[in-house]
């Protein structure tokens, strides 16, 4: 059955070539070769039965194929006939685009047209609105020039007035030099004058230096007559051998040939005393350096300190002894005397040579005998990592530091940065008042 199948599908492929009965038979023949092949060989008799049974099924065949071949002929008529319905539909759609195209086109046209004359219109419109600006613009030019021709001639009027004016100026101008030449007259006859007059001058003062000069001889003469005088004469060299025993200021004559003026306390402790630290109102500054300690500060008639140099030079030719007055705040005083002092030269650092003790404050320098003094600017005391003036802001003859520490700053202060003397009530309490003085003894 399949083998029947197959044949009449390959007599479906070829027989769409085949037209002449000769080629037909030569098909039925390949046909018949091809069936008979498999049953048996063509050689061999044929029973008739079975050859009409064989011829049955041929003409079966051949009637199936007759129809197949008219069913495709239909479908083929179909097909064309759907191919043409095809042809026509695609020619109308194509006419469709066609007439669109030209659709389009009319339309572009159009837009195009009205484009065109809006832009002219547009283009129009701005030269007319240009043209009249232009118009405006002239318009204002003239204006301008108007204005412009109106300026000119105000500027001729001044131009006129100020013309006008120079020539006035002129006029005061002429009268002005002519008053100047007289006025250059008067200055050169003052100058004439002045020339003379410093010729005179001239004279006058080669006279007067001539005189000064005589003068200067005098008084030089007078000095050293003076100088003289004191040497050979027994002028006072300290409070004690001032005649008038009086408190106040004497003229004493200090060794090395110096004349100092110092204050003599005649009144307390017997006289004979010479101050030379003074402090009661705090209205001198007395934290200064060594030059100020060596040379003195302050004035004799409010709170001073005399001078290093000028105590190294009382107490150093002639033996002295010390005096120390202190006062608290609370009005508690005492005194401190030591029967023997002396202060070493500037070279020695002023040191603080010998002393003992006697009165009523307490003994708070003792501690300082053997010790350099000490000023801010001057390190000299015993303790390398302190500087004891700036320590207790005074200078001192301090060792480790001190116990007095009276040339400390002035007031009512608490702590050791203060004006203090340590014994007198044992702690570091302010002084109100210190008084220190020297007396020649014999
Ligand atoms: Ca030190």
């Amino acid at each position: 059955m399949k083998a029947l199948v197959c044949g009449v599908l390959l007599i479906a492929i070829f027989s769409s070539g085949i037209t002449s009965d000769s080629e037909r038979y030569d098909v039925d023949l390949f046909m018949s070769k091809l069936f008979f092949r498999q049953n048996s060989p063509p050689e061999i008799p044929i029973a008739k039965a079975e050859t009409d049974s064989h011829g049955e099924k041929l003409n079966e065949i051949e009637r199936s194929f007759k129809e197949m071949q008219l069913s495709t002929q239909e479908k083929l008529m179909e097909f064309q006939k759907n191919l043409k319905e095809r042809d026509d539909s695609m020619t109308d759609r194509y006419q469709t685009l066609q007439d669109k195209i030209a659709e389009l086109e009319k339309n572009r046209t159009a837009k195009e047209d009205v484009f065109q004359e809006s832009m002219e219109r547009s283009t129009q419109e701005k030269y007319e609105s240009l043209e009249s600006k232009l118009v405006e613009l002239e318009n204002n030019i003239t204006a301008r020039d108007d204005s412009l021709q109106e300026i000119e001639r105000s500027v001729e009027n001044l131009e006129r007035n100020v013309k006008e004016r120079d020539e006035k100026h002129e006029d005061k101008l002429v009268e002005i030099e002519k008053h100047a030449k007289k006025t250059e007259n008067t200055l050169q006859e003052m100058m004439q004058n002045i020339t003379r007059l410093e010729d005179y001058s001239k004279v006058k003062h080669e006279e007067l230096e001539t005189n000064l000069n005589k003068l200067q001889n005098e008084t030089k003469n007078s000095w050293d007559l003076q100088t003289e005088f004191i040497k050979n004469h027994t002028i006072p060299s300290s409070c004690k051998d001032v005649s008038r025993k009086k408190s106040g200021q004497y003229g004493i004559y200090i060794e090395n040939g110096e004349f100092k003026t110092v204050f003599c306390e005649h009144d307390a402790f017997d006289g004979n005393w010479v101050v030379f630290q003074y402090r009661f109102n705090g209205k001198v500054n007395f934290y200064r350096g060594w030059a100020e300690y060596r040379d003195g500060f302050g004035t004799l008639d409010g709170e001073f300190w005399l001078g290093l140099k000028y105590l190294h030079q009382l107490t150093s030719t002639r033996k002295h002894e010390l005096m120390v007055e202190v006062k608290d705040y609370n009005g508690n005083y005492g005194y401190a005397k030591y029967d023997h002092f002396e202060v070493g030269s500037e070279a020695q650092k002023f040191v603080l040579k010998r002393g003992s003790y006697s009165g009523t404050a307490g003994d708070s320098m003792t501690y300082n005998i053997g010790m350099k003094f000490t000023t801010k600017d001057s390190d000299n005391d015993d303790s390398s990592s302190t500087q004891c003036a700036e320590r207790h802001n005074g200078a001192w003859w301090h060792g480790y530091c001190t116990n007095a520490n009276l040339n400390g700053p002035y007031g009512n202060l608490s702590g050791d940065k203060a004006m203090y003397w340590f014994h007198l009530k044992n702690d570091y309490r302010a002084m109100v008042y210190t008084r220190m003085m020297v007396r020649e003894i014999n």
